[in-house]
């Protein structure tokens, strides 16, 4: 083999590569799921505001580091939405949707959705006396 037409060989190497990978990039970021971890710690949700985006695959993790139970409570975010529940929390539910899920003491509770629409959404503790709230932004 010369030395050109061992450049052009490399070449076409290389606009395969470049013609292979970004499409591969694309249909990757689309696909994959957004990670958000709320951790419960001395009766309050941390961080106070998490951000999520509509229409993105999301994994909404809360974790439990008191040694006493808490509820995530989602007052209205869920309603008329699919989701899934996994951990070892106790979900509730009623006719609008996800009513709250109990969170035993360093329990793990993860949601997979799709958040709908945008807006502002608060979610509660609603044991008695914890008074805990934070604020779910969906962009
Ligand atoms: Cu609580």
């Amino acid at each position: 083999m010369s030395a050109s037409s061992k450049t052009i060989a490399l070449y076409g190497l290389a606009l395969a590569i470049a013609g292979v990978c970004p499409s591969e990039v694309g249909s990757a970021e689309q696909s994959e799921e957004e990670i958000v971890t709320v951790v419960i710690r001395e009766r309050q949700f941390q961080p106070g505001e998490t951000v999520l985006h509509t229409g993105q695959k999301t994994k909404l993790v809360l974790k439990n580091q008191d040694s006493e139970l808490h509820t995530f409570a989602p007052l209205g975010l869920f309603a008329g939405e699919s989701f899934n529940i996994s951990g070892n929390g106790a979900p509730e539910f009623a006719a609008e949707g996800l009513k709250r899920v109990i969170i035993p003491p360093d329990g793990l509770v993860e949601i997979r959705f799709k958040p709908a629409a945008p807006g502002a959404y608060r979610y509660i503790c609603d044991m008695p006396g914890h008074h805990m709230s934070a604020m779910l932004l969906v962009e």
